[in-house]
């Protein structure tokens, strides 16, 4: 730790005491947020909770503050508060008032993000699909059932929050809230049906009178007394500024990184860039509230991700998806914030001016009525600089800021990395590499005659599960005159097909994040006499983002049997088809321990399509994160003692031919000491005998250049991924 660090952990430590909030006002003016009185630079970082563990939730808030952060932000999960219309559902990870009282517990604020359209890479942008159902629904517009349905949740979250007094002005740790999201991107797409919208919407929660400020993000024309906040990897160069002169400026989300898709590598942001991001946000923006996004991402458990978005969730953020601390990324933002509060009255209160110390080096000077002074020195040239401030110089690495919290000493540059690197490893602990660990079960393909629902045409995917599979079946059967091989050919705007002929598995399709909707082109043979086709819809969570979500299609829209040759086509499309959603195991609930015992487990065999697989293991000892690999499996959902740790897709490779994500947290707290229920389903093949379980930990590195061989990280049992 820098000696200027250890002065300010100290002096807060002696001045801040407990750090409890006591009761008070939060209001605002041009500079920044002014709570109990003292205008405040606030740093927040985002830390979502269903995305982790009610027994991970004090480490997480506790790693967050001892990194410097001043503010939990959250988003509020509507779809999973709210699964039915009118039934509400705030237990375990949904236990959002438990986690707000751990954040004021540990002498945080919290910003609340209700939305209740939220985006956030998770599951219909949060809406409840029950929405879709609703008579005359457009979403998001000005359209009085969605107002309707919307004013009563938000109305609904801000009274459980007033009852528990959880409001700043209450003597809660809430110092902020948001309505809508992002809303000006689809602002358009409404016509004259969105600004009566915005004014509605801030009106309504303005209205709910909760004490404290509104934000709506990336909307420029919030209306008053709303403030507009930035959101982007850069607000430090692309935000225009509050709307008003008596507005601060809010940056509601820093990308850390950024989510990872099925298919996609991830994106890794340095520590570098985002303080170069932060700092100048501070300095050339006068921004007082900085948010990380993500802080901790966690993971999306169960179902909860939207189309395409992996299970992991913004692992390369400063904590890790387990909650450890990834360095350098965490000390570097430690130090930032230190640096900035070492001299944040001055920020707050002095007046601004700025002078030019080169073509690409730029001085940002904050003088107060007292003398103090505190500069960032900008350095935006790919090249280092050496710059002259004050008849003094400065080495300013290739982009880079330097804080000079008194005019003078450099206390911090956001380019120079002091703090420590640190690796991740894994250690294999559990192993189920015998057949006789195993049961398995194969899924039912349904035959028409067995189905209830019917059609004659091809129904829309997500409105005919209502989300309560990713799955549905469409099954066909047709008379031939004479056997012969032909094509199927199958086009859905759905994410993944699995094709069956006579109960024959013969091919599958899928899409991409970026290439919606699949075509499937099999070879078959038809027998003379009955046929039967069975294709399988496959959805791998549900759009998040857009205008109109109501009106998105998703499912299979054409089904062709072509001849070989010079043979016509025949179209299904328009067939008599017969649905069913969801999978027999799903029904059962073979997942959990009293559904496993509704169906006829074997022997594990050769690998076949839609395969349940079963097997049972003792929690190993230690507190150390455990992970299932599940890099040797296909595609499909993993559970541990009925509960879903998340959607698995190893077979989508990413471009440099690697599995998207290998690696699913386990949760101790999902585990009993013996006997865990694994379950898998796994869609088209895989070999479960080489999933392992794992434990995960960091080792520290004595710095940068000290980050090569370490021979503890060579044995075959320690997989290295970072
Ligand atoms: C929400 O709507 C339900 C009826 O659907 C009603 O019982 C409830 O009082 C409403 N809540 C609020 C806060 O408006
Ligand atoms: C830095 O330079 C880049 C172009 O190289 C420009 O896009 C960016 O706006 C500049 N940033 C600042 C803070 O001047
Ligand atoms: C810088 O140096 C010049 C002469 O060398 C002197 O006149 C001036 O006062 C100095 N400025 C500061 C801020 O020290
Ligand atoms: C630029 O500065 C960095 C950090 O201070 C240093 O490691 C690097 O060698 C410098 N590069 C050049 C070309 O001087
Ligand atoms: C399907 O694939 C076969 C063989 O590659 C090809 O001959 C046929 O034209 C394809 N059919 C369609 C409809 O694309
Ligand atoms: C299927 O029926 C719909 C209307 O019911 C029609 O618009 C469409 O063209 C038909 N498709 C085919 C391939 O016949
Ligand atoms: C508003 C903004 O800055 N958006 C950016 C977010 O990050 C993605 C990917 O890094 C960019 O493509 C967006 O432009
Ligand atoms: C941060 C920084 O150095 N900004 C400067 C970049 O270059 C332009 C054009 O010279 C200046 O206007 C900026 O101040």
């Amino acid at each position: 730790m820098a000696w200027w660090l250890f002065w300010v952990v100290s002096v807060v430590a002696v001045i801040g005491g407990g750090g409890r909030i006591v009761q008070g006002d939060v209001t605002y003016d041009g500079r920044s947020l002014i709570i109990n009185g003292q205008p405040r630079i606030l740093f927040s970082g985002s830390i979502h909770y269903p995305r982790s563990t009610p027994e991970m939730w004090p480490s997480l808030i506790a790693k967050a503050k001892e990194g410097g952060i001043d503010a939990i932000e959250t988003y509020v999960f509507w779809n999973q508060h709210e699964p039915q219309q009118g039934q509400y559902n705030f237990e375990g990870r949904l236990d959002i008032v438990k986690f707000i009282k751990e954040i004021q517990a540990q002498g945080l604020y919290a910003t609340l993000r209700i939305g209740p359209f939220i985006q956030s890479e998770w599951t219909y942008g949060g809406l409840p699909f029950w929405l879709h159902d609703i008579k005359d629904i457009v979403y998001r517009s000005d359209n009085e059932p969605f107002k309707f349905y919307m004013q009563n949740f938000t109305t609904k979250i801000v009274n459980l929050m007033k009852s528990e007094k959880l409001y700043a002005s209450q003597g809660g740790p809430i110092i902020l809230s948001q309505i809508e999201n992002e809303y000006k991107t689809v602002e358009a797409a409404f016509h004259e049906r969105g600004p009566p919208y915005v004014r509605w919407a801030a009106a309504m929660a303005v209205g709910l009178n909760t004490g404290v400020p509104w934000v709506m993000c990336k909307q420029d024309d919030a209306p008053d007394p709303v403030i507009n906040a930035c959101n982007g990897l850069r607000c430090g160069e692309t935000f225009a500024g509050p709307n008003s002169p008596n507005k601060p400026a809010i940056w509601t989300e820093n990308w850390t990184s950024q989510y990872q898709v099925f298919g996609g590598a991830p994106y890794i942001r340095s520590a570098e860039d985002i303080a170069f991001h932060v700092a100048l946000f501070i300095a050339a923006k006068k921004g007082s509230y900085i948010n990380y996004y993500m802080y901790h991402g966690g993971t999306n458990f169960g179902r909860t991700g939207s189309a395409y978005v992996t299970t992991s969730y913004y692992d390369q953020a400063p904590l890790d998806e387990y909650g450890l601390i990834r360095q350098p990324k965490w000390g570097h933002l430690k130090e930032l914030h230190a640096a900035v509060k070492l001299c944040s009255t001055t920020l707050l209160l002095g007046s601004y001016t700025s002078s030019s110390l080169g073509e690409l080096q730029q001085a940002h000077i904050f003088k107060d009525k007292a003398g103090k002074c505190a500069a960032f020195l900008v350095n935006n040239s790919s090249r280092n600089s050496t710059v002259k401030f004050q008849n003094q110089s400065y080495e300013l690495p290739r982009r880079s800021i330097s804080i000079l919290p008194d005019c003078q000493k450099e206390v911090f540059n956001t380019g120079k990395v002091s703090s420590q690197f640190n690796k991740r490893s894994t250690v294999q602990v559990t192993t189920f590499n015998s057949a006789n660990q195993w049961k398995e079960f194969q899924d039912v393909i349904p035959k028409f005659e067995d189905t209830s629902l019917r059609a004659q045409n091809m129904l829309e995917h997500m409105g005919t599960t209502k989300d309560k599979s990713d799955y549905l079946w469409y099954t066909s059967s047709f008379q031939q005159d004479s056997s012969s091989a032909k094509y199927l050919k199958v086009n859905s705007l759905g994410h993944v097909v699995h094709a069956f002929v006579n109960n024959l598995y013969v091919g599958s399709a899928h899409g991409s994040k970026d290439n919606i909707g699949c075509a499937l082109n099999a070879s078959i043979s038809l027998n003379k006499g009955m046929n039967r086709v069975s294709l399988l819809s496959v959805m791998v969570g549900l759009p998040d983002s857009g205008p109109y979500l109501e009106r998105r299609v998703a499912g299979l829209r054409k089904v062709l049997i072509q001849g070989n040759g010079k043979a016509g086509s025949q179209d299904f499309t328009n067939y008599s088809w017969g649905y069913k959603v969801g999978l027999l195991g799903e029904d059962s609930q073979i997942y959990n321990d009293e559904g496993s015992y509704k169906v006829q487990w074997s022997n594990v065999g050769n690998s076949k399509p839609l395969m349940w697989y079963k097997t049972s293991f003792n929690a190993p000892s230690g507190v150390d994160p455990l992970v299932l690999n599940l890099g040797s499996m296909g595609k499909g959902e993993a559970w541990i003692n009925g509960q879903s740790i998340g959607r698995y897709w190893s077979s989508f490779r990413i471009p440099n031919g690697d599995p998207s994500q290998t690696l699913y947290h386990v949760p101790r707290s999902f585990l009993k000491p013996s006997g865990n229920l694994l379950v898998l389903f796994e869609e088209f093949g895989g070999n479960p005998l080489q999933i392992t379980l794992n434990t995960v930990s960091i080792t520290k590195m004595v710095g940068e250049g000290l980050l090569g061989k370490d021979s503890s990280l060579d044995s075959p049992n320690n997989q290295e991924f970072w």
